[in-house]
């Protein structure tokens, strides 16, 4: 495809002399282009703009979902009314038009967001200089940029410069990419700070020590995209950091895929580099691209995880270094840690292959889950150490941070597995005479402590466990454990409910809740029984980015319920206007969330509900109940999430 226009462009020019007076005619009409600067310097306004500018090297890297100016040297001025002009930006081996990797960009009068598309915004005699625009939604990676253009008698003219490429990366500035993130202090870290601290050690004796994650040292970037193209994701699954940040968690262990790092927890690091001996990422990525892929030796936890957070900063996704202490390792998906002891109280040692970790380290990365109900937006958490299989390979993740909290373990991915690691009680269980165990004790706070990362913007350590886990031992906070424990293979653990027979639901009046004004709710309970229930209702309410991802609490509140025998009560309970006023975003949504559990029967009660404000020129649709209400195993069908969305559509 290049040859055909440099064979034009050398004829012309070399031997133009000895060209007839005819052949210089029509080259003064013909239209083609001499030269493509893509103005790809460190210092110039496309990687200032895309904040790329720290990235080593002069390619053009640039953020999607974002414009980006190229300049054109054309073979004569530019005729918008006559002539014609393109872009091809070609990924990976078969590049297509159907599967976002082959774009063909278009010239347009105005640009419009989200679109591939090209204006002229300069000219100047013969150049004439480009404002592209990217869709927010397109695959990430390297890509081949071509010119065509067009004039009236019907040349075409293409002009391409295989070592001009350029590198599509993620953009958590561009609110249309799903790994938006709003706050600027926030981003410095967790996408362009190089540096970092890892915690490991006790929770009585934390320990941290400094992380080199280097992605914009030379070469980084190479070595990053490199473990993308050799892990199994096609190029067209490289637009959706859902899929990317899971592959990568699979490619960073050597395990099944000859992935980055081989793990090695003998003590004996012969022929490697001992796990304690890293400081950083750069060596560590590096060897691996110049080795050709061949699995670099040693990592234990940390190592995999500060891997993980370079590779995933450099393409462009909020990424950090999470440590859990009391870490447990749940290996029957019982979501408890189970330890077995016999009839003398002696353990059981073939049984017992859960077990509880000093600590261990993964990854929280940042994005919206269009793929899960609302609210599950935000911190998904990722680990990259191979422990157990997830679909078949070593991976995990990722997993939302806020299902973790509320125990909505069957929300994917590997969501049981990150639960147990930081709130599964610790169950002891004894083999009765009969061969039977039984359990004879729970321990439910030993597991899941001081979950820290670096804080934004200094090197202190920030506990960040209330994201995981509500208080332990508060009410909330058991909801999750038992909602949790009945989607795992011991359903029966916390079968303490004797009835099931009270129900909740929140309605919404009229049209919903109006914008600038308090926002009324009505939350409807019901009993079932010819007896009195009581129940105190933990009330919270998030502001919500209408991408699912959760902005912050707005307002906690705790509702104590009396009910008659058989009543239906109707409760009003009012948002106040200033509780939410500061903290709306564009588009915003509210998510409520209740959840309780009955004095007398130990029924947990639990719903969740999002709604919009309505503004006056806005239409409303109501969208009905996605119920994902699920029955196991003798346990009452839990209510949880069930949602009412009222959705606003802007009128077009
Ligand atoms: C760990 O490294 C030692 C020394 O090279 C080697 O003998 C052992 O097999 C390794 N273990 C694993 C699990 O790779
Ligand atoms: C990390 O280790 C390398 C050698 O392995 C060394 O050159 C470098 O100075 C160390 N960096 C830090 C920050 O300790
Ligand atoms: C990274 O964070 C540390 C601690 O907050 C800070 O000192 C350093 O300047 C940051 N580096 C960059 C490049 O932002
Ligand atoms: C008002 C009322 O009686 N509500 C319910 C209470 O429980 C009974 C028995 O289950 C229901 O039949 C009622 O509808």
């Amino acid at each position: 495809m290049t040859n055909l226009t440099v064979s034009y462009n050398l004829n012309l020019t070399i031997s133009s002399l000895t060209l007839s007076f005819g052949a210089v005619l029509m080259w003064a009409l013909m239209l083609s282009v001499y030269s493509v600067d893509l103005l790809s310097s460190k210092t110039g306004q496309n990687r200032m703009e895309h904040h790329t500018d720290r990235y080593h090297g002069n390619e053009l890297i640039i953020r999607r979902g974002q414009t980006f100016q190229i300049e054109l040297d054309l073979s004569r001025p530019f005729n918008s009314n006559t002539d014609k002009l393109h872009l091809d930006l070609k990924t990976g081996p078969l590049p297509m038009v159907s599967k976002n990797t082959h774009v063909i960009i278009q010239l347009v009068e105005e640009l419009e967001d989200d679109r591939w598309e090209a204006k002229i915004v300069e000219r100047n005699g013969n150049r004439i200089k480009l404002s592209v625009n990217s869709h927010a939604k397109a695959v990430i990676g390297q890509y081949k940029l071509t010119v065509t253009v067009e004039s009236p008698k019907g040349e075409s003219a293409t002009t391409h410069d295989p070592r001009k490429d350029i590198v599509m990366l993620f953009n958590p500035w561009c609110e249309d990419d799903t790994v938006y993130m709003d706050d600027e202090e926030e981003k410095k870290e967790y996408v362009l700070n190089d540096t970092g601290r890892l915690y490991y050690g006790t929770e009585k004796q934390i320990g941290g020590r400094t992380w080199n994650y280097g992605q914009f040292l030379e070469g980084m970037l190479e070595a990053c995209l490199y473990v993308l193209e050799k892990s199994e994701v096609p190029p067209p699954g490289r637009g959706d950091p859902v899929n990317v940040v899971r592959v990568i968690s699979a490619m960073i262990n050597s395990q099944d895929d000859n992935g980055v790092l081989a793990g090695n927890w003998s003590g004996n690091y012969v022929g490697g580099v001992s796990p304690t001996a890293w400081n950083g990422s750069v060596e560590i990525l590096k060897k691996y691209q110049k080795e050709g892929g061949l699995p670099v030796k040693y990592g234990q936890c940390w190592v995999f995880s500060g891997v993980t957070t370079t590779v995933l900063r450099c393409l462009g996704i909020p990424c950090r270094s999470v440590t859990n202490f009391q870490s447990a390792h749940d290996t029957d998906v019982s979501l408890t840690t189970d330890m077995y002891f016999d009839e003398n109280m002696e353990p059981f040692d073939e049984l017992n292959t859960d077990s509880v970790w000093n600590f261990h380290v993964w990854n929280d990365c940042w994005m919206a889950r269009p793929d899960l109900p609302p609210g599950n937006g935000g911190w998904q958490a990722l680990d990259a150490t191979p422990q157990e299989t997830s679909q078949g390979t070593f991976r995990c993740g990722p997993a939302s941070v806020t299902a973790i909290r509320t125990g909505q373990v069957y929300l994917k991915y590997d969501t049981p597995f990150i639960f147990a690691e930081v709130n599964s009680d610790k169950i002891y269980w004894q083999r009765n005479l009969d061969g039977i165990f039984t359990q004879i004790q729970c321990e439910k706070k030993a597991v899941g402590h001081c979950i820290s990362t670096k804080a934004v913007g200094s090197d202190e350590r920030d506990d960040i466990t209330h994201l995981y886990k509500h208080t332990e031992g508060s009410e909330e906070e058991r909801i999750a454990v038992e909602t949790a424990s009945r989607y795992g293979t011991k359903p029966d653990v916390y079968s303490t409910s004797r009835a099931e027979d009270v129900s909740l639901e929140v309605k919404l009046e009229g049209e919903g809740p109006r914008m600038g004004a308090d926002a009324q709710l009505t939350i409807v309970m019901t009993n079932l029984s010819s007896q009195a229930r009581k129940t105190t209702l933990h009330i919270q309410v998030a502001v919500m980015y209408y991408t699912g991802v959760l902005k912050g609490t707005v307002k906690k509140d705790k509702m104590p319920v009396a009910l008659k025998p058989n009543e239906v009560k109707t409760m009003e309970w009012v948002l106040p206007y200033h509780s939410y006023q500061d903290q709306l975003v564009d588009q915003a949504a509210l998510m409520l969330t209740l959840s309780g559990r009955v004095s007398e029967t130990q029924q947990v009660l639990a719903t969740q509900t999002s709604f919009r404000l309505r503004t006056p020129d806005l239409r409303i649709e109501v969208r009905h109940s996605l119920a994902l209400t699920q029955s196991v195993t003798g346990i009452q069908d839990i209510p949880f999430p069930s949602f009412v969305n009222l959705m606003v559509n802007k009128a077009v």
